[in-house]
């Protein structure tokens, strides 16, 4: 099983850390439903090399948008070697016919359905070329395979998803793509879920779904389940769900302690055009000091090129997101990915520049922006990064904490995401990354202590910080 990464990922001068935050869930989440005789091994090649001397009876390969190139490459080495190759993953499902050229199989959308009716066709001799998703359900998904992720390459090796989709229908989002001729939005049990949380071991847990709090009933009842297990966890979430009473503060309770919002735009002409109507005459100032009232982090996501915005809107961005004192910011170039509303749109008027998927990573301008050209839009995306990581720009967005310890702690988790990224690059070629994971739990803490306020009665058991195993209702109150 194969992720292939894209040229930016391997090079041997600068790693960005991002590629080595997150190991391949989804193929460990395929790999669960192969039999116990069956050999098999995840490569990630945004963390080692691959090695493609082997000769396995089936290769199974992820395929992203940016890595496409890459991965049909890997393909045709393979099934030059007489290897059934599958492909699956968002672009593939996107574009079955380019993928199909590259592969004995192809899988369209979520693999939990159609990945083991594949398995079971091709044991028996008859595996088909396509399978396309149609039961979307995570109901008795065998567990995922965390035995095979190399934990060590990874500085966020305890990732995971309990849901998956989400309810709202974004424009220039993959999701109504990828989750098309099914539902688009479902979630565990939350005993499957919270079960699945008990596996992982250490403290530190990145929830890795679109929108953990699209379910408000799923997620107050995960969150009331996880008080009293010590963890500290990060996920994503939307304004709408930040302002919702009640929610937050329980899941800040359970640990929450850094959140990625979809601001995207401060243009309300924007969203509406977008059809992000979920964020729609909501004070986003109100966010942002409801997540820091409750010892959140912001990890904000800012989209640039829409049609309403013109070359000013970099720097009223930027200085909108310091201002708040938002601790960490990811922008984005607006990107057409294929399958979505706003490519066909695109594509309808002519707009797209070319269809070279390396460069539709969100940092190149791909079609004709309206109020700006495309050199303007990639620097003035260059330039927003440069201004809000600047040290100065750093230090003015702390300044707006109420405390020393919250500002010291913005400090240090700004300028470590961005400002040490040619040390980020020495740890990980010493493949050592993993080191750095006390340290980031420590930052992601902060002033506050990460054992619950309050002991909640569970069936279950949970791991707590000192190893020793401990039902919840004997948790001690702090
Ligand atoms: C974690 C993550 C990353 C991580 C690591 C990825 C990893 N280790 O898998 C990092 C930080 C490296 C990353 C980087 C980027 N990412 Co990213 N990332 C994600 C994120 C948030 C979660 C992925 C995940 O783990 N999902 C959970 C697992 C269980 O689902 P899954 O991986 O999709 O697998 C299931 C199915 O896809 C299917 N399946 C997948 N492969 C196969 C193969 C076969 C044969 C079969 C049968 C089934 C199958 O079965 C699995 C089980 O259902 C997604 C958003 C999302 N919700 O998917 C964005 C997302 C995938 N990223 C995206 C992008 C654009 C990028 C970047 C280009 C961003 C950037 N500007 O740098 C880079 C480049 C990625 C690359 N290497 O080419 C886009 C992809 C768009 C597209 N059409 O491809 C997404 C959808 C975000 C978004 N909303 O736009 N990313
Ligand atoms: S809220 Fe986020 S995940 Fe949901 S459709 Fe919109 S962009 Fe996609």
């Amino acid at each position: 099983m194969i992720l292939p990464a894209l040229t930016e990922a391997k090079s041997p001068l600068f790693r960005p850390i991002k590629y080595s935050l997150f190991p391949p869930l989804g193929l460990a989440t395929l790999a669960g439903y192969l039999d116990d005789e069956d050999e098999v091994e995840i490569q990630d090649e945004h963390v080692e090399h691959l090695d493609l001397d082997d000769e396995p009876d089936l290769v199974l390969i992820q395929v992203y948008i940016t890595s496409a190139r890459r991965a049909y490459r890997l393909a045709d080495h393979y099934r030059r070697r007489g290897v059934h190759v599958c492909l699956g993953g968002l672009h593939v499902t996107s574009l079955p016919e380019e993928a199909a050229r590259h592969a004995d199989t192809v899988f369209l959308g979520p693999g939990e359905d159609t990945w083991p009716a594949f398995l079971r066709a091709y044991r028996a001799g008859r595996p088909a070329p396509v399978y396309r998703s149609t039961v979307r359900t995570l109901l008795d998904v065998p567990p995922t395979r965390r035995d095979l992720i190399k934990r060590e390459l990874y500085l966020v090796p305890n990732s995971i998803v309990v849901s998956r989709g989400c309810p709202h229908v974004c424009d220039f989002c993959y999701k109504e793509a990828f989750f098309e001729g099914g539902k688009g939005f479902y979630t565990q049990t939350v005993d499957d879920a919270l079960h699945e949380i008990d596996r992982l071991p250490g403290r530190h847990l990145y929830f890795l779904d679109d929108h953990l709090f699209g379910n408000a009933r799923f997620a107050a009842a995960l969150f009331d389940g996880m008080r009293g297990m010590g963890r500290l966890w990060q996920a994503a979430g939307t304004v709408q769900s930040v302002l919702r009473p009640g929610l937050l503060e329980r899941a800040a309770d359970s640990g929450l302690r850094s959140l990625f919002v979809g601001f995207e735009t401060l243009d309300p002409r924007s969203l509406r055009a977008q059809r992000k109507f979920q964020n729609l005459r909501r004070d986003y100032g109100e966010v942002v000091r409801r997540l820091h009232g409750l010892g959140v982090m912001v990890n904000a996501s800012f989209v640039f090129g829409m049609d309403e915005d013109d070359e000013s809107v970099f720097e009223r961005t930027v200085e909108w997101a310091i201002e708040q004192g938002i601790e960490t910011a990811t922008f984005h170039i607006l990107t057409p990915y294929p399958g979505t509303a706003l490519y066909k749109r695109m594509e309808a008027d002519g707009r797209l520049l070319h269809r070279n998927w390396d460069l539709y990573d969100t940092r190149h301008a791909v079609f004709r922006p309206h109020g700006m050209s495309t050199d303007s839009l990639e620097a003035g995306y260059r330039r927003a990064y440069r201004d809000f990581y600047r040290w100065c720009a750093i230090l003015r967005g702390a300044s707006h904490k109420s405390t020393l310890r919250d500002a010291m702690r913005h400090v240090a988790y700004s300028g470590g995401w961005k400002k040490f990224e040619p040390c980020w690059g020495a740890v990980i070629r010493a493949r050592q990354v993993f080191r750095m994971l006390p340290m980031l739990e420590r930052l992601l803490n902060g002033s506050r202590t990460c054992l619950p306020r309050q002991a909640k009665r569970s069936v279950l058991s949970y791991p707590h910080n000192c190893g020793k195993r401990h039902s919840i209702s004997q948790h001690p109150e702090t």
